[in-house]
């Protein structure tokens, strides 16, 4: 069995897989870098070790140093989160042959996904559709034109080492297409160290759709319900939900089947995801993402499962605690990244120090944060520093749900992109659930809402900055709960007019 774990991971994800180890009664142990010694998550755990500098490539992604912490704390088992080591084929294989468990899918899997043109493969010989595209890696200029004249343009080139959009170009025709091979290739080896590349049909305006998988090592795999995940922003999701608007129950049947048996297909162990495009209802394998995801609470609030825990079930050999029959849909479910950025700059990074910190709560609430009130946000890493999720009966209470959360959600200190997600939370298209991967550019009143809402918010803010620290916290709460009455009150006249 598993008698303790190291989590090789830092901010909301290492706090997630403590909750599930604490649950599960088994001893956790989180590891940190430099940056990190006064992080929320060094707070919250049974017991930390320090493992380097802040640079991650001298921290969290250091393997030998990761495997050694493991080692001398009498770890067994490591949870490496998501990013960082999560789907590194030698971690997953160092840890094997140091005789620790890694929570996540044996290495020769993650090699296999990780590469996306043997994934392609592999699923149309598992009879999984796939985009139309090339089955092998796109070496030159003649066998590009070859295979984009045949997929018909406009097409798409993909590094193959790759995966979630670095480095993929567009295509409209023959003209473009020289110089697009280059930059891809170039791209894709400074990115991945691999200039392979491939080329797909480019879909104009699909809607991402993932579904979650759970394969133990008995043999059996199940799918969850689907989340949708169109609203992105360079490749970065900003908003995910469950179940989508865009599948029907038959839909949904047939979609999660073919999961599960591309999952089934590679041998696939532990929590997954399989990635798919929706374009004028027929679908596409795209990639499969081998580890626990950040939007993965949404699928845990629909279906009441723990995700974390089957995947640490699943590491110690134990069944999945349910069967397929079991697995239903309860409500609707919407995730809000919140980001250390600027919404009104270009979305760029704010890192700094946190001043007044109030998270919302109350009825359908759930916040996977990393951060507190006096906890500084490192330049070093991503900028997301927690995940507002609502939950409602229905989408539209959701919806109605997160509004009145985020208007609650006080952050002083730094820029955050919340009134980016009051402004989509408001948008009528986000309403009616039309939504698709181009859907942040289509909406051309949003920046202006952005903008309006932001202000808003700021001009509340100063309020708080003149009064004495301890007075701060409390001023955070009368500022939210001010933010909150003026959304009411622009709710209501949306509803009169
Ligand atoms: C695509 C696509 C259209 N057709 N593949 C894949 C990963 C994801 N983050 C973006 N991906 C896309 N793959 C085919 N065959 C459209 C996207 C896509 C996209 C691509 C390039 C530039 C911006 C994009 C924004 C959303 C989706």
């Amino acid at each position: 069995m598993i008698s303790r774990i190291l989590i090789a991971n830092r901010g909301e994800i290492a706090i997630r897989v403590m909750r599930a180890c604490r649950e599960m009664g088994i001893p956790s142990v989180a590891v940190y870098s430099e940056a990190d010694q006064d992080a929320l998550f060094v707070r919250h755990a049974d017991e930390a070790l320090p493992i380097g500098p802040a640079p991650a490539s001298q921290s969290y992604l250091d393997i030998q140093k990761i495997i050694e912490t493991a080692q001398e704390c009498g770890a067994d088992a490591i949870h490496p989160g998501y990013g960082f080591l999560a789907e590194n084929p030698q971690f997953a294989s160092a840890c094997e042959a140091q005789g620790l468990n890694f929570i996540g899918p044996p290495g020769r899997v993650l090699s296999l996904v990780g590469d996306k043109v043997a994934a392609r493969r592999e699923m149309m010989k598992a009879g999984v559709p796939v985009v139309p595209g090339t089955s092998e890696i796109v070496a030159d200029i003649g066998q590009a034109r070859r295979e984009a004249q045949s997929i018909g343009y406009p097409v798409i080139i993909k590094p193959s080492g790759g995966g979630g959009g670095i480095g993929m170009t567009i295509v409209s025709g023959e003209a473009e297409l020289e110089e697009a091979l280059r930059s891809t290739q170039a791209i894709a080896t400074a990115a991945f160290g691999l200039g392979a590349v491939y080329i797909e049909k480019y879909l104009p305006n699909p809607r991402h759709i993932e579904f979650q998988i759970l394969a133990d090592a008995h043999g059996q795999v199940v799918y969850l319900p689907e989340r949708e995940c169109s609203i992105q922003r360079r490749h970065q999701k900003l908003i995910e939900e469950s179940p989508s608007t865009a599948l029907n129950p038959e839909l949904r049947k047939k979609m999660g089947e073919v999961a599960a048996r591309a999952a089934a297909w590679v041998g696939y162990r532990g929590a997954g995801t399989v990635e798919f495009l929706l374009s004028d209802s027929k679908f596409y394998f795209l990639e499969v993402n081998a580890r626990i995801q950040v939007e993965h609470p949404v699928t845990e609030m629909v279906t009441g499962i723990d995700i974390v825990k089957e995947q640490i079930r699943i590491a110690a050999g134990l069944a999945l605690s349910m069967k397929q029959n079991e697995i239903g849909i309860n409500g609707c479910a919407i995730e809000c990244r919140i980001n250390a950025e600027d919404p009104l700059n270009d979305f760029v990074p704010s890192p700094g120090k946190i001043k007044a910190y109030q998270p919302p709560g109350g009825p359908g609430i759930r916040v996977d944060s990393g951060i507190a009130g006096g906890c500084v946000i490192p330049p070093f890493y991503d900028p997301m520093i927690a995940k507002l999720i609502a939950w409602g009966r229905e989408r539209g209470e959701a919806i109605q749900r997160m509004r009145r959360a985020l208007s609650e959600y006080a952050v002083t200190g730094i820029k955050s992109n919340i009134a980016f997600h009051l402004a989509v939370m408001g948008n009528q298209r986000f309403a009616a659930g039309e939504l698709g991967t181009h859907f942040i550019d289509q909406e051309s009143t949003l920046a202006g809402d952005i903008q309006v809402i932001a202000e808003r918010i700021e001009r509340l803010q100063e309020r708080v900055s003149g009064l004495s620290d301890r007075k701060k916290k409390v001023a955070a709460i009368a500022v939210a709960a001010a933010i909150a009455r003026m959304n009411l009150e622009s709710q209501v006249s949306n509803l009169q007019s």
